[in-house]
């Protein structure tokens, strides 16, 4: 799986290096190339944006520095996303589908808005990562990096697969660890019984529990 990102902030992206992802990266079964829009400016000062035509507050993207960001990327088939709260919001679904293309294309937006045109010239869909406002698209970008590098194939170790394909859409049971006594508060006596199979309904139960519990609009989707 290859994710292009196009951003002004490459730096911002880091932390992916770190811990699962990290792993990922290096043993390049993911791969995320960083595309930084600036590299793209015509401009002596490397000026990237411009007031809004109109007026208003803030500056804006220019759509020219955009569109040749995007066209050194050379595979047409990918799809473009970009990251806005005007999008379809990311839900586990979504991320799936996503974790089935080759190749993804990421636009993420910073401070100031994307001319519309060069929004509306390559981007096929526009994904938000809930309904808040953040001060760019860098952060959805690694959310949606995260949550769909754990469906390719060797990012996640095995049982962490059968975990979740035995929990499917619900939300996860509790898990205890030494000590066995703590703050006056035992494990369930289940999870010392060796009983692997009651172990197994136990925590299906708990898990069906707390979802009902916190989050029953979970129980109707997926
Ligand atoms: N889920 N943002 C995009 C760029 C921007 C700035 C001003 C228009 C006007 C977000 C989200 C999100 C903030 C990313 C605005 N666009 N992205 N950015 N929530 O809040 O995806």
């Amino acid at each position: 799986m290859k994710f292009d990102v196009l951003t002004l902030f490459p730096e911002m992206f880091e932390p992916l290096k770190k811990s699962i992802i990290g792993k990922a990266l290096e043993k390049n079964i993911i791969e995320v190339n960083l595309i930084n829009i600036r590299d793209f400016s015509k401009d002596k000062h490397k000026k990237v944006d411009d007031i809004p035509y109109g007026g208003g507050a803030g500056m804006v993207l220019r759509p020219d520095v955009v569109y040749d960001a995007y066209s050194s990327i050379q595979n047409k088939d990918a799809k473009v996303y970009y990251l806005s709260p005007k999008g379809k919001v990311l839900n586990q679904k979504m991320v799936k589908e996503l974790s089935k293309e080759e190749h993804i294309i990421l636009l993420c937006g910073h401070y100031e808005g994307i001319d519309q045109r060069v929004i509306d010239e390559i981007v096929d869909e526009e994904i938000s990562i809930g309904d808040y406002v953040l001060t760019g698209g860098e952060l959805p970008a690694m959310v949606l990096i995260d949550s769909v590098s754990r469906y390719i194939d060797g990012v996640l170790n095995k049982e962490s697969i059968e975990e979740e394909s035995f929990s499917n859409g619900l939300l996860e049971y509790p898990q205890y660890t030494r000590p066995e006594n703590f703050l006056g508060k035992s494990v369930p006596e289940i999870l010392t019984s060796g009983h692997h199979e009651n172990i197994k309904k136990w925590r299906h139960t708990q898990s069906l529990d707390i979802t009902k519990n916190k989050r029953p609009d979970l129980l109707s989707k997926n």
